[in-house]
């Protein structure tokens, strides 16, 4: 609760990269929230736009800033997509899906022209360490949790906070959350995971093009591949 300036600052900033007729990629979190925000103000002021959203809550945001939705049928291909982290390492590697929309947000990333990240100082991390989101069918739950311990992994089934059981996505699957440790090779993960039967998507993004930092003190670092 309460104001973030960090992410504040950040999800401000990286409004500045959308322009006239660009077809945006709008993600998920409370970082990306300030934003959708911004941009609605903008939209308001005359900004022409179109996005395409990532989950139930941006779509209800960018529902309540003004902002035309399509779809990523009608524009696969994006101009930007802008999308928060749980973290990034050095390398701009990224861990998401702590909202449990990484699914979604990975193809609307990897549909996108440039894909930013924003976020506040607390998300970087000279090496991911974080756990690793995934989202897996519930069919296949306990083959995945076998799996990921096989590479090693600690597997937690995601548990919802008010609702009974499990987190459920908003593509009517499970989430386990995977613990290994500091992550040397990120993309070496990624193509592990990427293998693993009964997941739908995991959480390491190796494809970031930048990141926006906000600051406690308002300011916004970029960090570039
Ligand atoms: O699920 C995600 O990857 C979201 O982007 C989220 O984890 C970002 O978190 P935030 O609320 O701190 O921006």
């Amino acid at each position: 609760g309460g104001e973030n300036p960090g992410k504040k600052a950040a999800g401000i900033a990286a409004a500045d990269l959308v322009k006239d007729g660009m077809v945006v990629g709008l993600g998920t979190g409370s970082t990306t929230a300030y934003t959708i925000a911004e941009l609605g103000r903008r939209v308001r002021e005359g900004l022409d736009i179109i996005a395409v959203v990532t989950s139930y809550q941006s779509e209800m945001l960018a529902i309540e800033a003004g902002i035309t939705l399509t779809t990523l049928a009608e524009h696969p291909e994006l101009d930007i997509a802008i999308d928060g982290a749980d973290q990034v390492d050095s390398s701009l590697s990224t861990i998401k899906g702590g909202g449990a929309a990484h699914t979604r947000e990975k193809v609307v990333s990897r549909s996108a022209k440039r894909f930013v990240i924003v976020a506040d100082e607390s998300k970087v991390s000279e090496k991911l360490e974080h756990y690793v989101p995934i989202e897996v069918l519930p069919y296949a739950r306990e083959l995945v949790a076998k799996q990921v311990k096989e590479l090693g992994g600690k597997p937690e089934l995601r548990m919802a906070a008010r609702k009974d059981g499990p987190v459920i996505t908003d593509n009517g699957n499970f989430v386990i959350d995977a613990s290994f440790g500091i992550i040397d090779d990120p993309k070496e993960m990624s193509a592990k995971l990427s293998q693993l039967t009964g997941i739908v998507e995991h959480g390491i993004f190796t494809n970031v093009d930048e990141v926006y930092i906000g600051k406690k003190d308002g300011s916004v670092e970029i960090r570039k591949l």
